[in-house]
This record gives structure tokens, C-alpha cells and sequence, in this order.
């Protein structure tokens, strides 16, 4: 491999390396999960935490695959599962096992081994991970190993491992094992069953079903050794171990590869043997030209998805880190899965899509992948069924999306949490309430449509999502006092559950209700064929548009004329006032300080609720003034309790020209991540940070947006101290270009 093939010029640019790397400098075991989560790869099929080739103690090592879930006996609700673990690739020198020793291990047995010299980089440029490691043996000879691994993005199925070994000083014999690990569990649930593991003269296979949901998988490996590879089974652990033994001269080096592929019952009837018959030619393909279509994969992805920032490091290299996750889990080829909460980085909700994917990951795919955002759309489309499922078991007509959705589309959001420190368990109201996620997908349907002009999606399939969830909503609210209200909802901010009249889902039933009738319009006027196949499908009477027209004047909205604010939802200011700023500094959400039932009976809210509405629908939500007024009032109140919510209020806050707050907002959702400021980021990363981070530079300081014509423009008001912005967006096909500066 050529090393120095990052430097290729990109937009005519130098691409500068350090701006590309995460890099872990020297071993920080204390932050092992952290990390692990921070350098994770993926391909849009899988992701494969930063874990380690040889293993560590306390690390969480995990492969998801999208779409395959599974609920294990005994547990509440369906999770991503575990897939076999594809990394190990295990060295001894001198009969000394290459591991990473931490100081307090090296002072009780100096004889395990040393650590002299760590570092890790994940290149986000050409997603490859590498971990180099200076390393002395018990027998005293010193090596330099240096791991890499990338999940290809050319291909799918394929996994790429590499290790150099030089012989820094002395001549050790050198033992190098390789095998596909299946005690995988997911925290201890076991999902796999019927393990059967094979091996050939050169490579090692596994295939397994999952025990509930009876997805089949197939996985191989091969090592590609200098010298002689023999495979031998370790009865011990039921595993086919491929093993390559040698002496490296004084100051020589050797590579070993290992390839790996993997297929489910989601790709092909047979994934054994599809497994098997790519890794073969895999083989003949060969790393180095593996990697290097890889990287033309990479290059192409990030020509239309970077972001390039000048003037601010710290914001350049966290908006690519942002990007490069969502692009990691971001499905290339399948349309029928979607993107969780925590990415395929985590066990964090059970790998789960909530309206994270639809109102925070999607909008920068829409608008620089839109292919990627149609195939997460698609998703929901080929859900449809599940959420006219809901919405009949609960009484409604139409279409009610599940809070938490897997592959099945049913609600699969636990009604009860973990347990507390005294064993109760607190009831999650999400699943029955948050009725605002069939609002989400309808705004994302549309968002991608305005962007794109693929008028033949929104026809074929947009549509029926936005008008059944209207037709959902003309079936839920209800008329009470003279107008529509919509009871028991729980709006974005979850401290407050069961509130009657959320101004959020109110406010935005009522813009979704004027975006149905308007597509009734357009699709009357554009494709009589399916407006005829919705009209009788959805059963759109001119009755149910009266109804809904009838629900857009009569919508009860929360409003305060004397103050000229929006009311979260009525009763919200007859509880008790704290002002979240008294609980500065803090590490815990207000919430974890004050108790759940406290701090439930008080007006902190855990994330943008009214600011959000004021992000999705601008000034159509009232005049300049009341925007003011509200950030006024909501933004005391906030306790940015979810990782949702400083992104949203940076961009809010670009518009309303508080630069100062806009940046701190930003600042804060940069690092929900990369620092672990909500200390959580083991379970994986958080999704919807990463696509709300590149909503507040697009949306928030550039200010882009589509005009009355439908075409973009910006209104920019960037940090005093970045001296550019460079982006571009895909509008109607076509690539559009915006250098801001300053001026
Ligand atoms: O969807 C979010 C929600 O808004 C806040 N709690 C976490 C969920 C998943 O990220």
C-alpha cells in the first residue's frame, strides 16, 4: 500500500492528515469503551467497534449488521445482534502474548511483556483504523506491530486485516493465530444458535441462525502468511484457529493479512457458501487493491459530503468525525433497514430507529447523499404496515409509526426501564405517547422531495406515508371546547409526559395536515394514477380533507398573548421554576440531580421542545418577536438532558443572531462524543449529534435554505473566528457549491 495515499488532493486542496485523524496517543485504558466507540468501522452494512485484534479485559467487542434483530427469551424487547467477532489475529513473540500491559500489570509481572509505545489513528478520509504498538518480549526482543482493519466500502461482505511485525531488536520466533470468535453475546443475552464451524486447507467458516427471529449468517476468514499456515481445531473452544509460526531476522519486517467475509439470510439464501466463495476471491484480489478500492469509495463519498472549515481545527475535525459516522452506518444497498439511535456503534437502544434518523441523520444525507436518504426513507415506506398496525390496535385509523421501530415495524419500545437502585422500575411512556414520530417522517419525506425534485418517489411511495399518517391524526385528535386538542403526548421534551396539548405536536399536526392537502393538490394535478390508487387506498373522501382543513383552522395552540409566547403545553408554568444555569458546573443532567419524580414537577426541560418546532418551521411559527420571546424562555429552562439538544439550539440561536450562545451550543454538541461529556458514549455513538452538529453549520450559520422559488440560498452568519465555510449540497441533482467567509 502506497502510505502517503491520503495526501491526494481533494477540491483542489492538500487533504491535511491531522485534520482526518481521531488518534489515541498514548493508551488510555481508563477511556477503552470511549474509544472503542470513537473508532468504529463500518460500510453501511456493518460496524465493528475499535476493539482489539488480541482483546483487553472490559473491552466491549461487537459487530452489528444491519437489519438483523432478534428477541431473546427473556428480554423485554428485539436488539441488534452481536455477529461473530471477525477480529481476532493474536501475536506471541518468544512465546510472549502481544497485549497491551497496562503500568500497574508491568510492576506485578514484569516479566509479561512490555508496552513501549502506542498509538492509534482512524484515518476518517479512507476509514481505515490503525494501532501501532512497540512491544518487548519476556525473552527480551523488541517488535514494532502495527494492526489496520477497514470494512470495505466497495464491497460489503468484505473485511480487511493487516499486521506488520518488524524485528526492532533481536530474532524472535514469531507465532501469529487468526480465527472467527462465536461466543459472542450481546451484555451476556445469547441471540446465536446452531453454531457449526468448519475449516478447509486455508480457511476457517462459521454459520449460525439467530435463536427467535431464524436470520442465518456465514462468515469466513482466511490468513494470507508468509510462510507456512497450518489450521488446527481447539477443541477447548470449538474453534478452527489458523496459525502461521516463524523466526523474523534482526531489523526484518512481515505482513500478514487476514480477509474476512460475511453474508446473512437478509443478502442470500445461502450465506455460508456465498461467505466462502467471496473470501476465495477475495483472496485472489488481494489487500493491497482491496484497501485501495476501498479508499476510491471513500474519496468519492466525502467529494460531495465534506465540509471544509477554516480557521477552526476543533470544529473541522469534529464535523468529519460527525459525517464520517453517519456515512458508516448509512445502508449503500438495502432499502428495508435503517439507522439507530446509537448508529451500528453500540448496544445503546438496542439498535432501535426513533425520529433521531428522520429529523437529525438524515437532513446531511438528504441534501449531500440523497440515494442514502432515499433507501432510509424506503425503510420506513416498507413499514407501513406496522404502523397502520398501531394505529388500529389503539383505535386510530391510518398509519401510527412505532416510537421505537426494528425490522418487524411493530412498537418495540420497552414499557419498563432497567431497574433503579432500590429495584423499581420506572413505566417508559414513549411507546404509548410520542405520537410526533409520524409528523417527523412525514417533514423528512418532504424535506427529501424539496431537495431533490424526485417527484417519482414521493408519487410511489412518499405520499401514502404523509397522508396515512394524516389520516392517523384526523382519526386521533380530539374536539373538545370548541376546537381540535391532541391529550397524553409527550412532546420532545420526555421530563414531561402525558401532557395534554404539546405545542410541538399541535403546532406540527397542524403543518403536516396543510402539507397533506397541498399533496392531494399536486398529486392531482401530476399523476392522476396514483393519485386515483391513494384516493382509493387511503380512502380520501372529500369528507376526511374537509376534516382536515376543518383541524387546521381549529388546531388549539398553546399561545400567551400577554407575553407573546408559545405555551409548552398548558400548566407548564404553574410548576416550580429552576433556573438550570443555578446548577452549573455539573456532570449529571438536572434530571439525575434533582430525581426523576422531582425534577418531573418542575419546569426544566430535557431537550429542545419549542425551540425545535422554532428549527423545523422557522418563521412560520410566529414573528420575529415571539421567537425571541420563546428562546427567552425556553432556553433558561433547558437542561440539554439528551444529546439532542445542543445542536438544535446552536442553529436556533445562528438565526436569532446570538452568536456568542450559537457557538457554545455548537462547542457542546461537538463534544458529546469525542469527550464523552454525557459519559455514555460506550453504548455508542449518538447519532443524532452527529447529524444535528452538520444542521447547525449548514442550517444554523450558513443559514441555507430554499426559498419561495424552491431554490437555495444562504443567509450565513458564521463564528467571528472561522475564516471559511465550504459545503455543497445536491439540489435537484445537481452539485451546488458555498464558500462562506466572514464578509
Ligand atoms: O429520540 C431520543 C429522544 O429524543 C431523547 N431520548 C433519547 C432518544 C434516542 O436518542
Amino acid at each position: 500500500m502506497n502510505r502517503l495515499s491520503y495526501l491526494i488532493l481533494m477540491k483542489n486542496k492538500p487533504v491535511q492528515p491531522r485534520l482526518w485523524n481521531i488518534e489515541e496517543f498514548p493508551f488510555h485504558p481508563e477511556k477503552l469503551n470511549h474509544i472503542e466507540t470513537l473508532m468504529t468501522v463500518g460500510n453501511g452494512y456493518l460496524a465493528t467497534r475499535g476493539s482489539f485484534e488480541e482483546g483487553y479485559e472490559g473491552d466491549i467487542v461487537t459487530t452489528l449488521i444491519h437489519g438483523i434483530f432478534n428477541h431473546a427469551s427473556g428480554t423485554a424487547v428485539p436488539e441488534l445482534v452481536n455477529a461473530p467477532n471477525w477480529l481476532p489475529f493474536e501475536v506471541h513473540i518468544d512465546g510472549t502474548p502481544f497485549r497491551l500491559v497496562n503500568q500497574n500489570e508491568m510492576s506485578l509481572n514484569p516479566r509479561g511483556g512490555a508496552l513501549l509505545g502506542y498509538r492509534q489513528q482512524l484515518n476518517m478520509h479512507i476509514g481505515l483504523l490503525r494501532r501501532e504498538a512497540l512491544f518487548r518480549a519476556e525473552s527480551g526482543s523488541i517488535v514494532r506491530i502495527v494492526f489496520e482493519r477497514f470494512a470495505s466500502l466497495h464491497d460489503e461482505h468484505i473485511l480487511g486485516q493487516r499486521l506488520d511485525i518488524v524485528a526492532v531488536d533481536g530474532s524472535p520466533k514469531i507465532e501469529v493465530t487468526a480465527y472467527i470468535e462465536h461466543t459472542v453475546t450481546n451484555n451476556g443475552v445469547i441471540h446465536w444458535t446452531d453454531i457449526k464451524t468448519g475449516h478447509t486447507t486455508n480457511q476457517v467458516s462459521l454459520s449460525a441462525k439467530t435463536t427467535q427471529s431464524d436470520y442465518r449468517l456465514g462468515m469466513s476468514s482466511t490468513l494470507l502468511a508468509t510462510g507456512d499456515m497450518t489450521i488446527t481445531v481447539d477443541r477447548g473452544n470449538q474453534r478452527p484457529v489458523m496459525k502461521s509460526v516463524f523466526v523474523l531476522p534482526h531489523q526484518e519486517s512481515v505482513t500478514l493479512v487476514k480477509l474476512t467475509t460475511v453474508y446473512t439470510s437478509r443478502d442470500v439464501t445461502n450465506p455460508l457458501k456465498e461467505s466462502i466463495h467471496k473470501l476465495e476471491n477475495a483472496a485472489i484480489i488481494g489487500y493491497e487493491k482491496l484497501l485501495n478500492q476501498h479508499q476510491s469509495e471513500w474519496h468519492k463519498y466525502w467529494q460531495d459530503s465534506d465540509i471544509q472549515i477554516e480557521g477552526d481545527e476543533i470544529a473541522q475535525l469534529s464535523l468529519r468525525f460527525a459525517m464520517y459516522h453517519i456515512l458508516i452506518s448509512a445502508p449503500r444497498h438495502d432499502n428495508d433497514v435503517s439507522i439507530g439511535a446509537k448508529t451500528l456503534s453500540g448496544f445503546g437502544y438496542k439498535g432501535h430507529v426513533f425520529w433521531d434518523t428522520e429529523l437529525f441523520i438524515l437532513p446531511p444525507l438528504i441534501l449531500t447523499q440523497p440515494e442514502l436518504a432515499r433507501n432510509l426513507l424506503m425503510y420506513r415506506y416498507h413499514r407501513l404496515p406496522g404502523a397502520r398496525h398501531k394505529a388500529k390496535a389503539n383505535g386510530y385509523e391510518g398509519a401510527m409509526y412505532p416510537w421505537e421501530s426494528t425490522d418487524t415495524g411493530e412498537e418495540t419500545t420497552p414499557q419498563w426501564g432497567d431497574p433503579q437502585p432500590d429495584g423499581s422500575r420506572i413505566r417508559i411512556w414513549t411507546g404509548d405517547n410520542e405520537q410526533h414520530i409520524s409528523t417527523d417522517i412525514a417533514y423528512a419525506v418532504l424535506q427529501y422531495w424539496r431537495w431533490t425534485g424526485d417527484d417519482t418517489f414521493l408519487a410511489r411511495y412518499g405520499a401514502e406515508i404523509i397522508l396515512d399518517t394524516a389520516v392517523f391524526w384526523g382519526s386521533r385528535v380530539e374536539t373538545k371546547n370548541g376546537r381540535y386538542e391532541i391529550s397524553r403526548q409527550i412532546g420532545p421534551d420526555e421530563y414531561h409526559e402525558n401532557v395534554d396539548n404539546s405545542v410541538f405536536t399541535n403546532r406540527m399536526v397542524v403543518w403536516h395536515l396543510e402539507q397533506a392537502v397541498s399533496l392531494v393538490h399536486w398529486l392531482k394535478a401530476n399523476t392522476l394514477v396514483d393519485y386515483n390508487r391513494l384516493v382509493e387506498s387511503l380512502n380520501l373522501t372529500q369528507a376526511r380533507l374537509e376534516l382536515w382543513n376543518d383541524i387546521i383552522k381549529n388546531m388549539f395552540i398553546p399561545f400567551d398573548d400577554a407575553q407573546q409566547i408559545h405555551i409548552q403545553f398548558p400548566g407548564f408554568f404553574d410548576m416550580e421554576y429552576i433556573p438550570v444555569s443555578h446548577y452549573y458546573p455539573r456532570t449529571a443532567s438536572v434530571q439525575a440531580i434533582l430525581g426523576h419524580q422531582r425534577s418531573i414537577q418542575t419546569q426544566v426541560i430535557k431537550q429542545a421542545d419549542v425551540v425545535m418546532l422554532m428549527a423545523l418551521l422557522g418563521e412560520e411559527v410566529g414573528a420575529s418577536e415571539v421567537m425571541v420571546n420563546n428562546w427567552n424562555t425556553y432556553f433558561p429552562r433547558t437542561d440539554h438532558g439528551s444529546s439532542l439538544s445542543p445542536s438544535i439550539h446552536a442553529w436556533v440561536a445562528a438565526h436569532l443572531g446570538l452568536d456568542d450562545i450559537a457557538l457554545e451550543q455548537f462547542e457542546h454538541a461537538a463534544e458529546i462524543d469525542l469527550r464523552n461529556n454525557k459519559g455514555n458514549v460506550q453504548d455508542g455513538i449518538h447519532g443524532a449529534a452527529s447529524g444535528g452538529l452538520w444542521q447547525a453549520v449548514v442550517f444554523g450559520f450558513c443559514g441555507l435554505y430554499l426559498d419561495e422559488k424552491g431554490e437555495p440560498v444562504v443567509e450565513a452568519r458564521i463564528p467571528d473566528h472561522w475564516k471559511s465555510v465550504t459545503f455543497t449540497v445536491c439540489y435537484r441533482g445537481e452539485r451546488r457549491q458555498f464558500t462562506i467567509t466572514p464578509n
